[in-house]
């Protein structure tokens, strides 16, 4: 009967859904945008947009650089996936950066973005983000807008609940969605109840390079935990994690995971674990996972494998956790500015939850506990409720906030953002979003210090926004005008994969501290060569390396003999130009990889195997100077028993 409610509940929500659709999509076609729009997203030739986004590439694994308001697209960092445009993956030093206990994972699913802060506001040296489907975080570089880090997250499924950091980035956070044996086993899935375990984990940051490294876990309930975001301000040394299938069931979850009517925010009070920490109060256990980090001087990435992890447990650390109950399958879990309300998103409530951070310490004070899970104490709702935004809309999922005390909720099922008050919980204005949309964000929407100028929509449909591609369409960004009472819908661009969330921040905080280009004399990769001195061929074995440099727009060595079937050669270029936006790239006719692509000053290797015996071109991919169609070189491949001797030839001679 229940579960006929539910799924009836369902059905219903869908029709919603659909009406929505088709109401907002007549509204679309009646043009609804006022022509200074156009105005206010226009960046004439030349000019500079006044903010960056970063946006979540999905399952394209990548994470992608806007410009707002243009919504231009700048440049897709790849993450966790290959990219074959930049040779990421491809070549030899940043291969190691895609190492993870299940060997070298060529994909990923980036969803997530934060950028550093420093006292709860902005400061725009990196950005994490995390990848849901083999656990990591990875790091970018703000200064190269490069990926430099990728650290696995043992004893984790599904790395959703993550990678937000903490207000003076001490810490990024992982969590699991899917709650697993832990550790790993072979056993029954019928028995997960009780004995599948979720894991919050704490990585502890670097403040002078960003690096991160696994400090601790937390062993937690086998629920599902979705989203997590820091405290702030007096609510700083907690952190929230929303979680749902607290039914901890493990077949049709979309039902068998939507009955209680509640389930719950989870707070950690991470200050505690630091001190449980350094009271010992922790068990090390055996694990295996990589960390990698490329190092920039010699422009290569490293492998490190780390064998134990420190777990702490709720039942042996008073104080650590308490769960807030919130209704029902709560997705987004976000703090305001001022860090005292926690807004819960239930997915199926009609409703939109907000907790009080106060009201959560005093109930924690007094005990006032309605109960508990697992050893846990549940927080009596009444207690630490601070309100909640009545019938917002259909489906809610992400809140952001400005910096006039509003709140912006976006609501998948009735496609809409909503705007309303904290404190009062009053609907102040509500704009359809084309269609269906997941997160929203807002510039520094997630710190102490929004720059409330715009709201960024993304939407997983688009239906009929755009020109029609085939089955596959563009998801699709949609940029709001939130200065005024009322929000003004300004542009839609399409995106790379699905944006989860992004990250913006004034153009201002980050522009100045670009990078140009690498010094050649700082270049301390093991085999870049700084001038044409050093340029050689040799051999061990069947192995051969070439030492190349790049210069407009000739390869030194261009031309090669002595190679035979069946060696393995190196391709080590070195590009020696020290002029910004002069890349050079090479390309080897039936390499098993990806072009190289190498800024000014740095060195990159890929790996050529010739199978057949000839004389084979090679050349520069990158439009370099008039004479770019000039740059190549030969390959004299000779049978496997030659006894041709290495040689090259330099400068024409
Ligand atoms: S979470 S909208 Cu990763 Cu909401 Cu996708
Ligand atoms: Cu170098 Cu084209």
């Amino acid at each position: 009967m229940k579960n006929l409610k539910f799924i009836s509940t369902i059905i219903l929500l869908g029709f919603l859904a659909l009406n929505c659709e088709l109401k907002n999509s007549k509204e679309s076609n009646s043009g609804a945008l006022s022509s200074n729009a156009a105005d206010k997203v226009y960046i004439p030739p030349g000019k500079y947009d006044s903010f960056y986004a970063f946006i979540s590439g999905g399952f394209s694994g990548q994470l992608s650089v806007y410009g707002l308001p243009s919504g231009r697209l700048f440049k897709i960092i790849p993450v966790f996936s290959v990219d074959a445009e930049k040779g990421y993956g491809f070549n030899e030093e940043t291969k190691p950066l895609l190492n993870t206990s299940f060997g070298q994972i060529p994909w990923g699913d980036s969803h997530h973005p934060d950028i550093s802060q420093t006292n709860g506001e902005l400061d725009g040296r990196w950005v994490y983000i995390n990848e849901n489907n083999t656990p990591r975080i990875a790091k970018v570089d703000l200064s190269l807008f490069e990926t430099t880090e990728i650290i696995e997250i043992p004893n984790t499924a599904g790395n959703h609940s993550s990678s937000y950091v903490t207000e003076n980035t001490e810490y990024v956070i992982a969590g699991t969605r899917f709650s697993i044996p832990v550790p790993q086993k072979d056993m029954p899935i019928e028995d997960y109840k009780g004995n599948f375990k979720g894991v919050l984990s704490f990585l502890k940051i670097n403040p002078e390079d960003g690096q991160m490294n696994l400090s601790f876990q937390i062993m937690m309930p086998g629920f599902n935990y979705d989203k997590a975001h820091p405290g702030r301000g007096a609510s700083h040394g907690w952190f929230f994690y929303t979680t749902y299938n607290t039914e901890e069931a493990n077949s049709l979850l979309e039902v068998n995971a939507s009955q209680n009517d509640k389930d719950f925010i989870a707070a950690v009070n991470w200050k505690k674990a630091e001190e449980y920490i350094k009271k010992g109060k922790f068990k090390t256990v055996a694990t295996n996972y990589a960390h990698n980090i490329y190092n920039e001087s010699e422009h290569t990435a490293k492998t490190n494998w780390v064998k134990e992890v420190r777990i702490l447990d709720p039942l042996e650390c008073p104080g650590l956790v308490y769960f807030l109950p919130t209704p029902k399958s709560p997705h987004g879990c976000d703090v305001d500015p001022s860090g005292e309300y926690i807004v819960g998103s239930g997915k199926l409530s009609a409703d939109v939850t907000v907790h009080s951070f106060s009201k959560m310490i005093k109930a924690i004070e007094e005990k006032n506990f309605s109960g508990e899970a697992y050893g846990i104490p549940i927080l009596n709702f009444d207690a630490v409720h601070a309100g909640s935004v009545k019938q917002a809309g259909l489906g809610p999922l992400h809140t952001e906030f400005d910096n006039n005390g509003n709140a912006y909720t976006s609501f998948f099922i009735s496609s809409e953002l909503v705007k309303w008050k904290l404190g009062t919980w009053e609907v102040i204005d509500r704009k359809p979003t084309f269609y269906s949309v997941g997160h929203l964000m807002i510039p520094g929407g997630n710190s102490r210090k929004p720059f409330g100028k715009y709201a960024l929509a993304m939407n997983k449909i688009t239906k009929d926004r755009y020109l029609p591609t085939g089955p596959e369409v563009t998801q699709s960004a949609q940029l709001y005008d939130i200065t005024g009472e009322k929000m003004d819908l300004l542009l839609d661009f399409p995106t790379v994969g699905e944006p989860h969330y992004a990250a913006g921040i004034p153009a201002d905080l980050i522009k100045s501290k670009s990078k140009k280009l690498f010094k050649i004399e700082e270049n301390n990769h093991k085999y870049a060569v700084h001038s044409n001195e050093d340029v050689k061929v040799t051999r061990e074995g069947n192995s051969v390396h070439i030492y190349m440099t790049t210069i407009r727009s000739h390869f030194s060595p261009d031309n090669i003999e002595g190679i035979k079937v069946g060696d393995k050669v190196y391709f080590h270029i070195t590009n020696l130009e020290q002029d910004y936006d002069v890349p050079h790239g090479v390309a080897m006719i039936g390499a098993n990889t990806s072009e190289l692509l190498i800024m000014p000053g740095q060195t990159e290797t890929f790996i050529w195997e010739p199978k057949q015996v000839g004389v084979w071109p090679f050349y520069c991919t990158d439009f370099c100077s008039a004479l770019h169609q000039e740059m190549q070189g030969y390959i004299r491949v000779s049978p496997k028993n030659s006894d041709i001797k290495l040689s090259w030839s330099l400068d024409g001679e």
